[in-house]
């Protein structure tokens, strides 16, 4: 009994150590041992109150520990960190993952995603987000701030398993595979309760970041990134499109959520939410028959103010969507022009060719010309990824191709066309412009 009580005090310090070395901005000196004590922390899911429980005798002891390390979070809390730890009920194991959470999302580098991986916290990272949205989809009639406490919870550690999975083949097939694809099903459960919680409560206001529509969105828009990173391809083939792809409703919810729920989320976030799903159904279906039949074959999310309208095909939704943002882009035409021409202000020539990885550098460009463009420009890519998702459709088809040809104006692709050739002359731009500069 004293050796147990002894071994939660003592896990409890070491803990707190690490909390509060990793809160600080002092760099925590993180190496594979340290890393692993943290993960064996993490299993210990004891209480304070649980520990005094279990030994009656070195109460006061355990009772001093308690009140420090309180304080010692609090004060940690007062600087604005760590701000989900409930001071009630510290637990060692919470301890560690804030610190687990806090470094992954901080300075941590490449070798840290393989260690984690290997060291099984990845794995505690899944289970956290399993038994959260268990959780929540439990018991979601109306959201209590302890099931909202949850989706942020879920929230922040997809955001660690974002991160480990960018552009890395292996472990995104261990998350894959984990528990035969255990983690999949309860990714697409979230992605189905959000797509149908967001307009039950809309929110327009950006600078919204408590309420229950805006944490909703958050875990949403994280759930696409996973579910992108987890359907990249690697020499032509997604292992990811082809499971997330094939479970039942992955598509129509994207549609939904692509089509319909744009109308209960802030302006500013319509063009994220747009280009994740876009990128998201065209990592589904590039390469995989079943899903491209999925697509042809679905129906048009049904819009919520004319119920007894006929049954539209998704294509037809897609393409009459597709002329709409093509419409809003050509209003933007001619401020656009001038930056895809390649003319270019002083302040772009001095500051956006520098040495960047070609993603960094897209990014880069495209958020300046967003920025000068406004807006509108927003319309051009996502109407260009419309183009581009259809081009895989009815590549190498010519069934396909003549199904989405009815619902083109002249019957011709022309529009489309053109549209993308503008899109690839404007990356074409941004990609010489880096050629250039590593010469
Ligand atoms: C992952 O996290 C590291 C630091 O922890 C950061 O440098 C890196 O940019 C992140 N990568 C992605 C793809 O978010
Ligand atoms: C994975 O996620 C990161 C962070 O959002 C993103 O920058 C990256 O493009 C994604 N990777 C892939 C392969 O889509
Ligand atoms: C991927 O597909 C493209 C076009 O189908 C082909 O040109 C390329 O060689 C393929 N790459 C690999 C690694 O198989
Ligand atoms: C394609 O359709 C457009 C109408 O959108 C029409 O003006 C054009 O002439 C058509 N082109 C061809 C080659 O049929
Ligand atoms: C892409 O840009 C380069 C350099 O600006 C140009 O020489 C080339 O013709 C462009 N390619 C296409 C296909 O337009
Ligand atoms: C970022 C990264 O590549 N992380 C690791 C994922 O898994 C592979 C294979 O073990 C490692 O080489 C990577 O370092």
């Amino acid at each position: 009994m004293h050796v147990r009580a002894h071994g939660i005090s003592l896990g409890l310090c070491t803990a707190t150590v690490m909390f509060v070395l990793s809160q600080d901005r002092l760099n925590m000196d993180l190496d594979r041992d340290c890393l692993e004590l943290m993960l064996g922390l993490l299993e210990s899911d004891v209480s304070y109150q649980q520990a005094l429980d279990v030994c009656g005798l070195s109460s006061t002891q355990l009772e001093k520990n308690k009140r420090k390390v309180r304080e010692l979070c609090a004060e940690i809390q007062s600087r604005g960190h760590a701000v989900h730890l409930n001071l009630e009920s510290i637990t060692v194991g919470q301890l560690a993952m804030e610190t687990l959470l806090s470094l992954t999302s901080k300075r941590a580098g490449e070798w840290f995603k393989e260690e984690l991986r290997e060291l099984g916290g990845l794995e505690h990272i899944m289970k956290t987000v399993h038994e959260c949205c268990r959780q929540v989809s439990d018991y979601v009639v109306t959201w209590t701030d302890t099931l909202l406490d949850k989706l942020k919870k879920v929230d922040r550690c997809l955001r660690v398993l974002e991160n480990v999975t960018h552009n890395n083949e292996e472990n995104q097939t261990y998350i894959l595979k984990y528990n035969d694809g255990a983690i999949l099903d309860t990714l697409v459960n979230l992605y189905k309760l959000c797509d149908g919680e967001i307009p039950l409560y809309p929110v327009t206001d950006i600078s919204d970041k408590t309420s229950t529509g805006t944490i909703i969105r958050e875990a949403l828009l994280v759930t696409l990134k996973v579910f992108i990173n987890l359907t990249h391809h690697f020499n032509n083939q997604s292992f990811g499109s082809e499971l997330i792809g094939c479970r039942p409703g992955v598509i129509e919810t994207s549609l939904h959520l692509l089509l319909q729920v744009p109308n209960y989320i802030p302006e500013q976030k319509k063009f994220e939410l747009g280009m994740l799903v876009l990128m998201l159904l065209i990592n589904l279906i590039q390469d995989q028959e079943r899903n491209k039949k999925l697509l042809m074959d679905a129906k048009a999310p049904s819009k919520l103010e004319s119920i007894y309208s006929r049954e539209e095909s998704a294509i037809e939704a897609l393409i009459a969507q597709f002329y709409n943002w093509e419409g809003c882009a050509k209003l933007a035409e001619k401020k656009t022009n001038a930056i895809l021409d390649g003319e270019k202000d002083a302040e772009e020539e001095s500051s956006s060719c520098t040495a960047k990885s070609t993603e960094e550098f897209i990014e880069d460009t495209v958020a300046k010309l967003l920025q000068k463009a406004g807006t509108h420009m927003e319309y051009t890519f996502l109407a260009s990824y419309i183009g581009m998702l259809v081009g895989f459709l009815i590549m190498e088809n010519p069934e396909r191709q003549s199904f989405v040809r009815q619902f083109l104006r002249g019957s011709n692709f022309s529009d489309m066309v053109e549209l993308l050739k503008k899109f690839f002359n404007f990356m074409n731009l941004t990609a010489s412009c880096l050629r250039y500069q590593s010469h």
